[in-house]
């Protein structure tokens, strides 16, 4: 597969590469073996690719007229154990001059071409936001002219309450995001994505607010909106149609089987609303996450749609007086249901994200009171917690499906995840700067343990031999949205820093640090890895191309839909194609195949920290 990408690749070289090619003996065609962010790097950043295989010591960095411009030494080779790859690495940060390149090392080859540039990620940026207008359901989706011929009509508009809503009748209820490479719509995941998007928006808003998405025609109510958040909108209103008239949210809308692989418009089978199967058939973590959720979009919408702003607060409000009286609910499969499940059972982190942003949108005593009654296990080291996953023998002697985790809170080991929430709680909490009293000793354990982890993921980030800050323990299903939301964790870190004076350490070489990791963690998802694969669809150019993603497939097109992140390498094949990937060290366990969907699927809860991240990286 890799040597038959590479084949393909050179042939589709810009001329100016070609032409060299002809005339440079030593660098023929782009090898795999040099390995690097195929997309570029800021001038001002760190600047390093792997190199596997070299013969001499000697690399150098050429520019499009051919010229050399920068000579360097490869560093001694060392083993990294994630990958099993014996690695050089090539350090050319003191070049920093924009233009595009190419690195080559005598005897190996050259590296695809990339730039070095003050606007490197905003294509990346573009194509990982605009993906999710690709992902739309319940109208028509038409790319534009760049990718013309990535186009469906309106799609699941058949609606209906699945009996175990508790409910009969038909919703009118269309849109949202596909989740994933399904069609489902799954509230848990839906408010993760939303929220960590919208996030995005809160604390980078000045350099996102103009960016265009080149989203179709403007409904009325979203004249006035930026383009992120109308694209954030379609999804935020269809997730508020799950609310039911007592406050509670149903968990999801799908079909009760995952169809086909076919186009969503071709997917005929009933989109139905699907709750517990009994009283009170909505669940605590949807209702929770919703609250959260729309609490943000409270704050964030403000200012440009007061009357939207209003309706999202009033319908999170609600979910939260639901979900105090429902604390306990969790959410399985009904009978004859096998879409998504996303299921969780500890959900006392949906309870505190949710009194965290409402508490910060609103300022009301009692979501206070909420959290700082709750917040305790959340700030406690992960040891002083008698209950780990680990501490459980293996065998079956528990049912997962039952089990419940400790409460996670903040450390270099647990980042955010759909169903660990607790970092976006004590997050929101600290970055709602609490005026004085009390609160202050709260948000200042939490600052000074998001500062610490921080510290703690960029020295491991540093150690790696690909610079990611992926433990072997964090090869899971969707270990690169893993990789994306430690680099969200760093820029937290950053940002919580730099707003408190009272803060321990002011920005230098300690800051520095964290922002470098997180640039890392983009390098390795954009190529800067074992396979020498970009894992964003159409972006780089060596980018994997058969993800788990039912357009993409069923669209027969020579390349998938544009700006989706792969779930990446997972230790843990959970598919009968995973299982066929040899074993091998975790991070080698991938394969760029579409029925590999737990190696290989997309997801909206994946894409959302790599926006964030770009965001983050984008220059003003
Ligand atoms: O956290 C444990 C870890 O402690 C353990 O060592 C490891 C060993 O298997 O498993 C880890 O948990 C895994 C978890 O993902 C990590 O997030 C589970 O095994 C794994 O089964 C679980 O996978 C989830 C998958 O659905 C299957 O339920 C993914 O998180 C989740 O993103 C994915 O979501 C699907 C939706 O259901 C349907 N739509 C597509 C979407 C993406 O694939
Ligand atoms: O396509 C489905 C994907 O979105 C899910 O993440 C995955 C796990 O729930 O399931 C996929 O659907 C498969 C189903 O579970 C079993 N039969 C094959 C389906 C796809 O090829
Ligand atoms: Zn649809």
């Amino acid at each position: 597969m890799q040597r038959r990408n590479f084949l393909t690749m050179a042939a589709g070289l810009p001329l100016s590469l070609q032409a060299w090619a002809a005339g440079e003996s030593t660098a023929a065609a782009p090898t795999p073996a040099i390995r690097l962010n195929q997309t570029g790097y800021l001038p001002g950043a760190a600047k390093q690719a792997m190199i596997v295989g070299a013969k001499t010591r000697d690399f150098h960095l050429r520019n499009v007229t051919g010229q050399v411009v920068w000579r360097g030494h490869l560093s001694q080779s060392r083993q990294d154990d994630y990958s099993g790859d014996l690695l050089q690495t090539a350090d050319f940060s003191a070049w920093q001059t924009a233009g595009k390149y190419v690195l080559e090392v005598p005897g190996l080859g050259r590296s695809w071409e990339f730039a070095i540039d003050s606007r490197v990620y905003d294509r990346a940026w573009y194509l990982t936001m605009r993906a999710y207008y690709g992902q739309r359901c319940g109208c028509e989706v038409d790319l534009g002219p760049e990718f013309s011929a990535y186009r469906h009509p309106p799609c699941h508009l058949l609606t209906a309450y699945h009996p175990s809503a508790g409910r009969s009748g038909a919703p009118h209820n269309l849109g949202g995001w596909h989740d994933a490479g399904d069609y489902g719509r799954y509230i848990v995941n839906a408010a993760v994505a939303t929220a960590t998007l919208l996030w995005a928006y809160e604390l980078y808003g000045e350099r996102l607010e103009a960016r265009k998405l080149d989203l179709p025609a403007l409904a009325p109510q979203d004249a006035d909106l930026p383009d992120m958040l109308r694209e954030i909108r379609w999804n935020l209103d269809w997730m508020l149609t799950l609310q039911d008239h007592d406050g509670g949210v149903w968990h999801k809308q799908s079909s009760t089987h995952f169809c086909a692989f076919i186009m969503p418009q071709d997917d005929h089978l009933p989109s139905e609303i699907i709750g517990t199967g009994t009283p009170p058939y909505k669940n605590t973590a949807a209702t929770a996450d919703l609250a959260a959720a729309a609490a943000i979009a409270a704050r964030v919408y403000r200012p440009y749609d007061a009357a939207y702003a209003a309706q999202c607060l009033d319908q999170a409000e609600r979910a939260w007086a639901w979900a105090l009286r429902h604390p306990h609910v969790p959410f399985h499969n009904p009978p004859g249901v096998s879409t998504g499940e996303y299921g969780d059972q500890q959900l006392a982190d949906e309870l505190l994200w949710a009194a965290a942003e409402l508490w910060r949108t609103t300022r009301k005593r009692a979501y206070l009171q909420y959290f700082l009654a709750h917040v305790e296990p959340f700030l406690r080291p992960p040891s002083a917690h008698p209950r780990t996953r680990r501490s459980i023998p293996d065998g079956g002697h528990f049912d997962w499906r039952t089990f419940v985790p400790p409460p996670t809170g903040i450390s270099d080991h647990t980042p955010l995840s759909w169903g660990s929430v607790g970092p976006l709680a004590l997050w929101s909490f600290a970055l709602s700067q609490p005026a004085s009293g009390a609160e202050d000793a709260v948000a200042r354990r939490i600052i000074s343990q998001t500062m610490a982890s921080a510290d703690a993921i960029a020295a491991r980030t540093l150690k790696n031999g690909y610079r990611v800050a992926l433990r072997a323990q964090d090869y899971v299903w969707g270990s690169n949205g893993v990789a994306g939301n430690y680099a969200l964790q760093l820029l937290i870190a950053l940002r919580l820093d730099t707003m408190n004076a009272w803060a321990p350490a002011r920005r230098g070489a300690r800051q520095q640090a964290w922002i470098t990791a997180a640039g890392d963690q983009l390098h390795y998802l954009l190529g800067r890895n074992t396979f020498s694969l970009s894992w964003v669809t159409q972006l780089g150019a060596h980018a994997f191309r058969h993800p788990h993603h039912r357009p993409s497939v069923a669209d027969h097109l020579p390349l998938p839909w544009p700006g989706l992140l792969s779930g990446g390498p997972n230790a843990h094949p959970g598919d009968p194609r995973a299982r066929q990937v040899p074993p091998g060290p975790p991070a080698r366990m991938y394969v760029d195949a579409w029925p590999a969907y737990s190696m290989n699927e997309v997801a909206i809860n994946w894409n959302a920290p790599l926006v964030f991240l770009l965001s983050g990286l984008l220059q003003d």
